[in-house]
């Protein structure tokens, strides 16, 4: 089955499935940014980094700003609504440098940080799955508030969305991640 999947149409699927959620963050919303992590937006691209972004903004790590374990600093600090319990996915819009430049490392309210990326599509902005493989489960989270952070892990790394959902199936596709199931 065919089935577009626009933001708006979340309401509607949720309706449709009880399990079925979905959350949209721009990294531009973030509560809190340590530098390097920097703003960057479509006006005042840096080099490395496309006019493509989702909201007209992203977050990134310059390369060459220094990333673990010389430099510590650096991270994006979301608070976000969970709208039901349920085993979340994460998918964020990333754009890597390169083999040194494609990574952050996710923690998830308190629990142990992870690494998320790695993966090797460089030099454009794609989505990238947190857990990466299929057989892994993903993240439990009860309805309400969570924190979520993107650290410093590789200098060189963009972020410009992420999306928290439930449909395994669910894959984002272009800017601003409607997708089709
Ligand atoms: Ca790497
Ligand atoms: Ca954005």
């Amino acid at each position: 089955m065919q089935m577009k999947f626009h933001l708006a149409a979340v309401a509607a699927l949720a309706a449709a499935s009880a399990q079925a959620a979905m959350i949209t963050v721009e990294a531009e919303s973030a509560a809190e940014v340590e530098a390097p992590m920097a703003l960057a937006t479509n006006a005042v691209p840096a080099a490395d980094v496309g006019h493509t972004a989702s909201g007209g903004a992203w977050l990134q790590i310059p390369e060459g700003a220094g990333n673990p374990p010389k430099l510590e600093k650096g991270f994006a600090r979301f608070e976000i609504e969970v709208p039901a319990d349920g085993g979340y996915y994460l998918w964020a819009r990333v754009l890597w440098g390169g083999e040194c430049s494609n990574s952050f490392t996710l923690q998830v309210d308190d629990a142990a940080p992870v690494l998320f990326g790695e993966d090797p599509t460089f030099g454009t902005w794609h989505w990238v799955r947190y857990p990466a493989s299929r057989m892994a489960k993903p993240v439990q989270l009860a309805a309400g508030r969570h924190t979520v952070v993107f650290r410093n892990r590789e200098d060189g790394v963009a972020l410009d969305s992420f999306i928290l959902a439930t449909e395994k199936r669910f894959t984002p596709v272009g800017l601003s991640g409607s997708a089709g199931l």
